[in-house]
């Protein structure tokens, strides 16, 4: 596998036609926001693109793809058989994993992978990945540049600058993570300047929930208990309360950041009960989040699981609910004891 600088990366895209850009399952802002940004690009140079991702785009990032054809996002479905890609590339893939059901269509396939995570296990022919970026969206708004360059034409318009801003936003938690770095910042500044609209994207990505989000926060919230003189909230969200709010799988991702914010807590655990449509198993989905040291991955590890330092996941099986928090409750206590 080669890899590549920025300005071969843009030599290589300008000299193709016919672009498939990959983007992960579950796709976040990040992804979405690179992707759509580069087929705008792409599209202004009269090439014909195809944003492809195993998963539908969610109702809340479909702002982000607002002024893009329709033909142009194959999420959750296919590209039309006679397309005849010239390039098939990735934007944001950490690994072949990450396509989920397209995995099989195009992972011996890839050309080109951009992206921005510290591991990054895709067979490409050629990859130009920079961990320092927060988001994949300061790669591509490298590359816009280089291309702009090349094609001597000023590629960075108002358009492609709300989705790099949104990427990049969406990446660092609006520049409140740790991986905000000064150029981030300096990369914002860059977009505001061309027009982004900060204040609508981030309202949008971080200030906007579901009624069904608002009612389910509304229930979780004096359901939940506080632990080791605080420093532990564990919540348990049980199926049927979830659909007594209307409300789905999706909308509980929001959740989890909001037992965080409790100052004491060092470590949040957020439990979601339901039962494995196929084996009828008691299922007990645990979402952590950690502030300082806790270590949510190792806690998670111990189950099956994994994830990050600072939020990580596991699902505990075959027992009942009282039994998971007794499970998930002691490995947390020696954790945050250490
Ligand atoms: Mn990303």
């Amino acid at each position: 596998m080669k890899t590549y600088t920025v300005a071969e990366c843009a030599r290589d895209i300008l000299s193709k036609e016919r672009i498939i850009i990959l983007v992960h399952s579950s796709p976040d802002g990040d992804c979405v926001g690179s992707a759509a940004a580069l087929a705008s690009v792409l599209a202004s140079l009269g090439k014909s693109v195809r944003i492809v991702c195993p998963h539908i785009l969610p109702e809340r990032l479909a702002f982000i793809c607002e002024e893009l054809s329709e033909e142009v996002l194959c999420f959750g479905r296919p590209v039309e058989e006679d397309f005849g890609a010239d390039l098939i590339m990735s934007t944001d893939v950490a690994s072949p994993e990450l396509l989920g059901k397209i995995r099989e269509l195009y992972e011996d396939k890839i050309e080109l992978c951009i992206d921005h995570h510290m591991i990054n296990t895709v067979s490409a022919g050629a990859i130009w990945r920079d961990a320092s970026a927060s988001a994949c969206g300061e790669l591509i708004l490298e590359l816009c540049d280089e291309m702009s360059r090349i094609a001597n034409a000023q590629l960075l318009t108002r358009t492609v600058a709300d989705k790099l801003y949104a990427a990049i936003s969406s990446d660092s938690g609006t520049f409140k993570y740790g991986n905000t770095t000064a150029k981030t910042l300096l990369y914002a500044s860059r977009l505001k300047s061309v027009g982004a609209d900060s204040e609508r994207i981030s309202r949008l990505l971080f200030d906007t929930k579901t009624l069904a989000q608002f009612r389910l926060a509304g229930l979780v919230i004096p359901k939940t208990e506080f632990l080791l003189d605080g420093k532990l909230s564990y919540c348990l969200l049980l199926d049927e309360e979830l659909a007594l709010c209307g409300a789905t799988k999706e909308d509980c991702d929001g959740l989890t950041q909001i037992f965080r914010e409790v100052d004491t807590v060092e470590l949040s655990i957020f439990a979601k009960q339901h039962i494995d449509s196929v084996t009828g198993e008691n299922c007990v989905k645990m979402s952590l989040r950690s502030k300082n040291d806790v270590n949510c991955a190792k806690i998670c590890e111990a189950f099956g699981g994994g994830g990050h330092i600072k939020a990580a996941g596991c699902t505990i099986r075959g027992v009942d609910c009282e039994k998971a928090r007794e499970l998930i409750v002691e490995k947390a206590t020696e954790e945050i004891r250490n």
